[in-house]
């Protein structure tokens, strides 16, 4: 692993008297924080193995795709469910779980739904957009958990509902599609939360996608102090208080170590 590099180690000195006078620190994650758990992240043109490189989000992430194709969005899923399920927390996801306890209060809020913020052992997360660890009912919203499949060819049809049963009754993953609106509590919260804090981090974010990518203007507009952690610059990295450009497994694990240096 890794030491950040001086400029680096200057803006966390600058950031760490902050936090500890934070009485609430904010942290929202997008896929970046995966990425050293060799989870593909969506857009990043670095990563050849970009999930969106392969497809646009419309060809599988929407319920119009889903209807139109079942079985190749069902098989999608079932392949990025087995690589969530291969993959271990890294030392990003292991950091913020130690930073939720260092404060009165922190707010974890994130646009994965790999489950992998929970493996890290963190509790009480709002996840946006859903899990793709359940499967629900297309139709009538039952939900069960989705099979761990490791050759996603071998699924041949798509899962019915067993409590309703009309053309539509297909089990889908539990996640927020585009064009889906997201769950209106778990909206209230993060955005309460971005309003209400001291700090607020995003981590690991292209800032594209919205609802969730207004919740760090959101903050900057009450006020507050925004961290953006992303190798690479985001719509976001101009207005951000501080922009540290690096790996968030290697700069989070720093400012943690900082943080206890300095209790
Ligand atoms: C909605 C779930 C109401 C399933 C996803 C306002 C303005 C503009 C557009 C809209 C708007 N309001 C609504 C929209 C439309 C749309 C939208 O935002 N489109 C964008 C693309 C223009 N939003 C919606 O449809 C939302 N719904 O608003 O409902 C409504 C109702 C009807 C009609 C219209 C609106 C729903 C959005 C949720 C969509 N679901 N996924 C699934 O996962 O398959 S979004 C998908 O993108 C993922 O959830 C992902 O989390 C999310 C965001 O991507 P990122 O997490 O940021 O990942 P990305 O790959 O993009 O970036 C990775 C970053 O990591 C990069 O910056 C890279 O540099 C960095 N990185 C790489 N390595 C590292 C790293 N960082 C740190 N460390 C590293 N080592």
């Amino acid at each position: 692993m890794s030491a950040v590099d001086e400029a680096i180690m200057k803006q966390l000195e600058a950031i760490v008297p902050v936090l500890k006078s934070a009485k609430h620190v904010v942290f929202m994650t997008g896929a970046g924080i995966s990425a050293e758990s060799n989870i593909p992240t969506f857009r990043d043109a670095q990563d050849a193995n970009a999930l969106w490189s392969k497809y646009e989000p419309h060809d599988l992430a929407t319920a119009d795709a889903f209807l139109k194709d079942p079985l190749l969005v069902t098989r999608w899923y079932a392949w990025r469910r087995s690589l969530c399920t291969k993959a271990q927390p890294n030392a990003g996801h292991f950091a913020i779980t130690e930073m939720l306890g260092m404060f009165p209060r922190a707010t974890l809020i994130t646009q994965n739904v790999d489950g992998l913020h929970a493996r890290a052992g963190a509790k009480h997360l709002l996840e946006l957009h859903g899990t793709l660890l359940t499967n629900r009912c297309f139709v009538c919203g039952k939900s069960r958990p989705a099979p761990d499949v490791t050759d996603v060819q071998t699924i041949q049809e798509v899962e019915k509902c067993d409590e309703c049963h009309t053309e539509r009754s297909m089990m889908r993953p539990n996640v927020v599609w585009f064009q889906e609106s997201l769950d209106d509590a778990t909206l209230a919260a993060a955005y309460s939360a971005a309003e209400e804090c001291d700090v607020f981090f995003s981590i690991g974010t292209s800032s594209v996608v919205y609802p969730a990518a207004d919740l760090a203007f959101r903050a900057l507009q009450n006020g507050k102090p925004v961290v953006e952690v992303n190798p690479s610059r985001t719509p976001l990295t101009t207005s951000a208080t501080h922009f540290l450009q690096g790996p968030s497994g290697v700069i989070l694990k720093s400012l943690v170590d900082l943080l206890k240096l300095s209790s």
